[in-house]
């Protein structure tokens, strides 16, 4: 007998929900479930691969513990016995510092990624923390921490109702969107056409995404910030500028104009390779829209001036008065939003508060650089202690971040590692423990993260479709305890720390004056939390205390766990609406339009005016069926398109002597990688483009599928060295390379 179980995907950001059919306790089936609130019924070819997901037999079932050197099957006890023994000792011996923590992106995607981080690191004291923020939207957190007083403050397109939209550095059509939740982001892109609206891409390659649009401009990689200064010129010399309704709410204007002063469009002309004709026009079709949204992703981030590209995005939604207003970019609330305070002054967002041992890299949002990691392992400077021993969450660093050859040494350095992966890859053949989380049919879902990026308000949880396996530990609990074997209290009730958590959420609430549940005693309030477990009982108290609760009574029909659940395909809470000055935290409560550490940084890109490097860039590329570096061991989604290999253009093929299909050896900084060369005019002639999270042909590995066709790491042409310096984000687009051709034997 089968029957069907509700999942939402944790795959990649769109949140679409499935209808999983089940045959005991096999997912035999996926489709897109046609009642979720949100993604009626669209699916991907990922999500509809969540039962070959799931049922991957290279997942593993148990715990390994490294004995003797090698790493072998342990129980739950086990383990973290080992965790305790090798970590506590450390700390004890060389302090907190000494211990690092990797999150990886999946921790976007599970509810144990979303609950436990932070308690395990306030608990360590550890300033070692690195994730892969930093190899993605760490400019975009910098520039909203410094424009609103709030990292996570980020304004999201409103697809579904704007007139234009200017995408730049994104190809949706394959990642399914990013920091925009947007199930069926193709066909919303195919909607607002059919509306009647623009759609304008920049992009050095000409994507699927491009090939949708009205306009495609072919950028040349790392220049977006040139352009949207031009573009924000042309603002102001065409008098095109008008704030609307936002003028209350915005500082800094006039210094934003002397700012972009000398960035005319024929002055980055050169730079950029887009003529002054069509800046002009971009400016224009952008003032002209009745509305309109600039959004830019990993190419406008992942670049030597990602901060200062991701702050122009906001400042041209600002400067045209579609910040915050429907179709234009705004503020989502989530359900599990903290309840909001009144509008008014707040703390401010503070830059480099601490900084890297080793090349002294500020802090960003309490974050140091992933590309340092290695060296705060492998370098010892006298000063502070190197990283010693490391905690890798749902984090592959060893090919996502750069230089893995080098982090890969470093790695085998440590004197105690641990990761919780369910696969043993890469990194976490490195570790003294591996702690598997269960596969994802067998885990519950709900988006605390991607709803605060979602184009609509929704909520929607739930809970596993097929019960634990004997012998699995949900991946809460192994959060759980990992937090309490490595910081001393190895043995206690793993529900302790949801405990604790929940008290000191509901002190603090009692405490505060705009608290719905101000003045009550929390002993009450902790007794009517709902939930099967502790996870549970902490979004219930999420939910209730959050915007849309029910305060704990005291609106009758606020949201509640119980509500959620009485909802399997979610609730709606409607379209975006305006929100200013509900989400500002700057000092001067108002969006400070040119922040000192951005004035500080526009030097350098007025030196980037000039610079023109003769020869090839590198960038990347994703691809639908692939998924940074852990689906490659998905027969159903490898194969086909779905390849490892170097995008060139004709004309260069031409010039370096390249025939399609040959192996092509590309130099970098950091090293060289051979592919084979596929010759198409889809990427701009000077530019190539080798996909990520490829090279899975390191020993001791179990990815059995992925060692077939292994491809090779990209990030190996990195040193680790070139980073966007105020936000340590690394710079993935737009890097120089060479290219040999390999003749063949
Ligand atoms: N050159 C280049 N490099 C890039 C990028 C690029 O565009 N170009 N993109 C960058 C970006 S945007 C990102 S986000 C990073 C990603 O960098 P990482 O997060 O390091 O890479 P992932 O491949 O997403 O690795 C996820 C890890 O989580 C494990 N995992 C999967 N599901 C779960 C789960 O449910 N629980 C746990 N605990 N683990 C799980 C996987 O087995 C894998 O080991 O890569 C970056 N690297
Ligand atoms: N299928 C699939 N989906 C995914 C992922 C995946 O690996 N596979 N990864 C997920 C993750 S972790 C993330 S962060 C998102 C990323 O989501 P997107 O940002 O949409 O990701 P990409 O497809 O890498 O698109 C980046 C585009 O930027 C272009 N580009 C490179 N350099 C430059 C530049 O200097 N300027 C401009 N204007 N463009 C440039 C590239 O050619 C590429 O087309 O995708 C998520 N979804
Ligand atoms: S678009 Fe993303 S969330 Fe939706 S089914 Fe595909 S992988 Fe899953
Ligand atoms: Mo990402």
């Amino acid at each position: 007998m089968s029957r069907t179980a509700l999942r939402i995907c944790p795959l990649c950001e769109a949140t679409c929900g499935l209808a999983l059919t089940i045959d005991g306790t096999t997912v035999t089936a996926a489709r897109g479930d046609r009642d979720d609130v949100f993604s009626r019924g669209f699916v991907c070819p990922k999500g509809a691969s969540f039962g070959a997901a799931d049922a991957d037999p290279d997942r593993l079932r148990t715990p390994l513990v490294r004995r003797d050197g090698e790493l072998r099957e342990a129980t739950w006890e086990e383990a973290f016995d080992a965790v305790a023994a090798g970590i506590r000792p450390v700390v004890e011996r060389y302090g907190p510092h000494s211990v690092g923590i990797v999150l990886g992106n999946p921790n976007v995607h599970t509810v144990a990624g979303a609950l436990y981080p932070a308690v395990l690191r306030g608990a360590l004291g550890t300033r070692s923390l690195f994730t892969a923020s930093t190899l993605d939207q760490m400019p975009k957190h910098v520039s909203s921490g410094l424009l609103f007083g709030d990292a996570n403050a980020i304004p999201v397109p409103d697809l579904d109702r704007t007139d234009h939209l200017l995408l730049i550095g994104a190809n949706p059509l394959e990642s399914n969107g990013s920091l925009c939740t947007a199930p069926d982001f193709p066909g919303r892109l195919k909607a607002l056409r059919a509306r009647g609206g623009t759609l304008t891409v920049i992009d050095p390659r000409r994507t699927r995404t491009a090939r949708l649009a009205d306009r495609h401009v072919a950028i040349r990689p790392g220049t977006d910030a040139l352009l949207l200064a031009a573009m924000a010129h042309v603002l102001f010399e065409e008098d095109l500028v008008d704030l609307g309704a936002l003028t209350p709410y915005v500082e800094g204007k006039d210094e934003v104009r002397d700012a972009v002063r000398d960035f005319t469009p024929e002055s980055v002309a050169a730079a950029c390779d887009v003529d002054a004709d069509v800046t002009r026009a971009l400016a224009r079709e952008l003032a002209a829209a009745p509305t309109a949204a600039v959004y830019g992703r990993i190419g406008s981030c992942t670049v030597p001036h990602g901060t200062l590209a991701s702050w122009l995005v906001d400042v041209l939604n600002i400067l045209t008065g579609n910040l915050d207003r429907p179709g234009g970019a705004l503020f989502p609330q989530a359900a599990t939003d903290r309840t909001p305070r009144p509008a008014g002054p707040g703390r401010g967002f503070a830059l480099g508060r601490w900084h890297s041992r080793v090349s002294g890299h500020p802090e960003a949002k309490g974050e140091l650089p992933l590309s340092a990691l290695a060296e705060e392992i492998d370098t010892a400077t006298g000063i502070g202690e190197p990283v010693r021993a490391l905690l890798t969450i749902a984090a592959n660093p060893v090919l996502s971040a750069p230089d893995g050859d080098r982090l890969d040494k470093a790695l085998d350095s440590l004197d105690f590692m641990v990761s919780v992966d369910p696969y043993l890859n890469e990194t976490s053949r490195h570790a003294h423990v591996v702690l598997p989380p269960p596969p994802p049919a067998q885990s519950p879902h709900h988006d605390f993260a991607l709803n605060t990026l979602a184009v609509r308000n929704q909520v929607r949880y739930t809970r596993p479709a097929v019960p634990l396996e004997p012998g699995r530990m949900a991946e809460t609990e192994i959060l759980a305890r990992l937090t309490l074997a490595t910081t001393g209290t190895h043995g206690t009730d793993p529900a302790a720390v949801d405990a604790m958590v929940i008290e000191q959420t509901l002190g603090k609430a009692v405490r505060d004056p705009h608290s719905p549940v101000h003045g009550r005693d929390p002993g009450e309030l902790t007794a009517q939390l709902t939930g099967d477990n502790g996870p549970e009982r902490r979004l219930d108290l999420m939910l209730r205390l959050g915007p849309y609760g029910d305060g704990f009574g005291a609106r009758a029909d606020g949201m509640t766990l119980e509500r959620l659940l009485a909802h399997p395909h979610g609730i709606d809470l409607g379209p975006l609406r305006p929100r200013l000055p509900g989400p500002l935290k700057t000092r001067s409560g108002k969006v400070e339009l040119l922040p000192g550490p951005i004035a500080d940084d526009l030097p350098r890109l007025r030196q980037a005016l000039a610079e023109r490097p003769d020869g090839l860039v590198l960038v990347g590329r994703r691809h639908l069926r692939s998924n940074n570096s852990w689906m490659h061991n998905i027969p159903a989604l490898t194969g086909g398109s779905n390849r490892c290999t170097l995008h060139l253009h004709p004309d260069d093929a031409e010039r370096l002597g390249v025939r399609a299909g040959q192996p092509v050896r590309i130099k970098g900084a950091g090293g060289e990688v051979t592919a084979p060369a596929e010759v198409t005019d889809a990427v701009r002639p000077g530019v190539v483009s080798l996909p990520h999270g490829w090279g899975h042909d390191r020993p001791g590995t179990r990815l059995t599928h992925a060692a077939a066709e292994p491809g090779v790491n990209v990030n190996q042409l990195l040193d680790g060295s070139m980073l966007d310096p105020l936000s340590g984000n690394a710079v993935l687009n737009g890097v120089p390379v060479e290219l040999v051709p390999v003749s063949r034997p």
